[in-house]
């Protein structure tokens, strides 16, 4: 990966704020290749080790893993895709993940997309979901929520600051956000 000519993405929303949903859309439409942070940890996870361990009990109660952890599981699957255009969802998760991601992998994002949406909202749909995730039970989510608020919205203040943080309300359906989504990549 050339990756100083690498074009980054950071997707970033609340837990359920449809994040996954609308990636899979730009990978369709728009070329990028996507990693979610948060698949690549559960990967990692039911590798059994140690460590991987470690990670599932702090992700049981919606804390946030060691930036060198994420980070590298990010670098590694960067590499592997030989791909230069990422979108990058559900990280940085506080500002030590954005700083060890800048020293890492040497390259800041682009711009992020932000993606707003009520938690009684988002609460609905992640009870909803069907797939047997360990963290979509009422106690887990929200200790998410709780996270979220508190490391990583100042991440997006942060970018918001360098103005690159672009607004998507998703409390909307999944095309009308996908509208929304296209029209910053055309
Ligand atoms: N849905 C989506 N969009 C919809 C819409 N517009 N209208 C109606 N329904 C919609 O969507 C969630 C559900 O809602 C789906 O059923 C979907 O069909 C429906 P999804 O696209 O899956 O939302 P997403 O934002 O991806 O939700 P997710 O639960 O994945 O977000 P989280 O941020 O909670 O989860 P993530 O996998 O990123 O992280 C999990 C945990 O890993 C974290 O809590 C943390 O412990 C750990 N983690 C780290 O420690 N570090 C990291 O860098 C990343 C993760
Ligand atoms: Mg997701």
């Amino acid at each position: 990966m050339g990756e100083a000519s690498a074009t980054v993405v950071f997707v970033l929303g609340g837990p359920g704020s449809g994040k996954g949903t609308q990636c899979a859309k730009i990978v369709d439409s728009f070329g990028y290749v996507h990693f979610s942070a948060g698949d690549l940890l559960r990967q990692f996870v039911r590798s059994g080790t140690k460590e991987g361990n470690e990670c599932a009990e702090m992700m049981q109660q919606g804390k946030i893993v060691p930036s060198s952890v994420t980070v590298n599981l990010l670098k590694q699957a960067m590499k592997d895709s030989g791909s230069s255009k990422f979108l990058i969802d559900g990280f940085p998760r506080n500002l030590e993940n954005r700083d060890t991601f800048l020293e890492v992998v040497g390259h800041d994002c682009s711009f992020v997309l932000f993606f707003d949406c009520p938690e009684d909202v988002l609460e609905k749909r992640l009870l909803n979901r069907a797939e047997g995730r360990a963290d979509d039970n009422i106690e887990t989510i929200k200790k998410r929520f709780k996270t979220y608020q508190d490391q990583t919205m100042p991440v997006i203040e942060h970018y918001r600051g360098m103005d690159k943080v672009k607004h998507i309300k998703t409390d909307v359906s999944i095309d009308e956000v996908f509208e929304k989504v296209s029209a910053i990549f055309k």
